[in-house]
């Protein structure tokens, strides 16, 4: 498929996704979405990537869904929301959350609804100082979507989620960060060295080890103590099996870096 709303690329065990609508600050259409999934399934099929970044062209990283991609006015016949978030929204973070990889988010510029929980669901969000968070669903009578109700108090705890998602008022990068909604705000000047050195460690990295862990943050969620401890004492023997593990130790004994293959 070729993609005209997104830019795609794999390379060197770095795949980036970027959101290419600028003029309309990358909002999300039913052809955006269509190429996510092309995209994403590509990246599985490849299985050369080590980490995926996500991102957005221009001033915004992403404006949630675009309003004027439906004809919606008063006296309209109704839309049907949840066929859209059926086929568009929900098979988006479920299948980032599911990459045995992790996903950096680099949130360039303002994330407002669909887009700011796009980010969320990604693995690792970092953030221009420039950049904000606003779950702008509210002011047209939704509710945050594309997993916001799930991930808002988790990250935040109720009080901030529900300030968040009634009032939808923008959240600067850095108050995000120092909220714990996102990993990291960088400065403006610094931002994309900062993503650089982030995905250039990360395609470095234990990428099997780096899958696993995230499986076991997510699934703890819905585990009792008991459970998770399970979940990582089988982990660990199946990473202990592994050639990263081995490599890992040996570099260290042998105070030498570490060249890992991702397996
Ligand atoms: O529908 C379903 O499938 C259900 C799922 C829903 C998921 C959702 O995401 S619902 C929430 C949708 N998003 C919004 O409500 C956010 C709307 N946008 C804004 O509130 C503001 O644009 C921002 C706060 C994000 C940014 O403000 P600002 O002042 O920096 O930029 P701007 O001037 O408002 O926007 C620049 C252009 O982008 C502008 O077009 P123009 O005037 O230059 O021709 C604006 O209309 C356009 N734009 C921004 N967001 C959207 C959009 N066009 C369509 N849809 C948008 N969401």
């Amino acid at each position: 498929m070729e993609h005209e709303q997104i830019l795609y690329e794999n390379a060197n065990g770095i795949a980036r996704i970027t959101l290419n609508r600028p003029d309309r600050l990358n909002s999300f259409t039913a052809q955006m979405h269509a190429e996510l999934r092309d995209a994403l399934a590509r990246l599985r099929e490849e299985g050369t990537a080590r980490v995926l970044l996500l991102t957005g062209a221009g001033r915004g990283f992403c404006a949630g869904q675009d309003l004027s991609d439906r004809k919606v006015q008063p006296g309209s016949a109704p839309v049907d929301l949840g066929a859209s978030i059926e086929e568009n929204y929900k098979p988006l973070v479920l299948g980032l959350r599911a990459l045995p990889m992790p996903v950096v988010c680099a949130v360039n510029g303002v994330a407002a609804g669909a887009g700011a929980n796009l980010a969320l669901a990604c693995d690792i969000v970092i953030a221009a100082k420039s950049a904000a968070f606003i779950q702008a669903f509210c002011k047209i009578g939704l509710v945050p979507d594309s997993g916001g109700t799930f991930f808002l108090p988790r990250l935040v705890g109720t009080a901030r989620a529900m300030g968040l998602a009634l009032l939808g008022e923008k959240l600067t990068a850095e108050d995000a960060a120092a909220w714990g909604l996102i990993w990291k705000c960088v400065d403006d000047d610094q931002f994309a060295a900062s993503v650089d050195a982030l995905l250039n460690d990360l395609a470095k990295a234990p990428t099997a080890g780096l899958a696993a862990i995230k499986r076991a943050i997510h699934a703890s969620a819905d585990n009792t103590l008991e459970q998770q401890l399970a979940l990582e004492r089988e982990t660990q023997r199946t990473l202990g099996f592994g050639a990263d593990y081995r490599e890992g130790v040996a570099a260290f004994l042998e105070k030498r870096p570490p060249s890992f293959t991702g397996r």
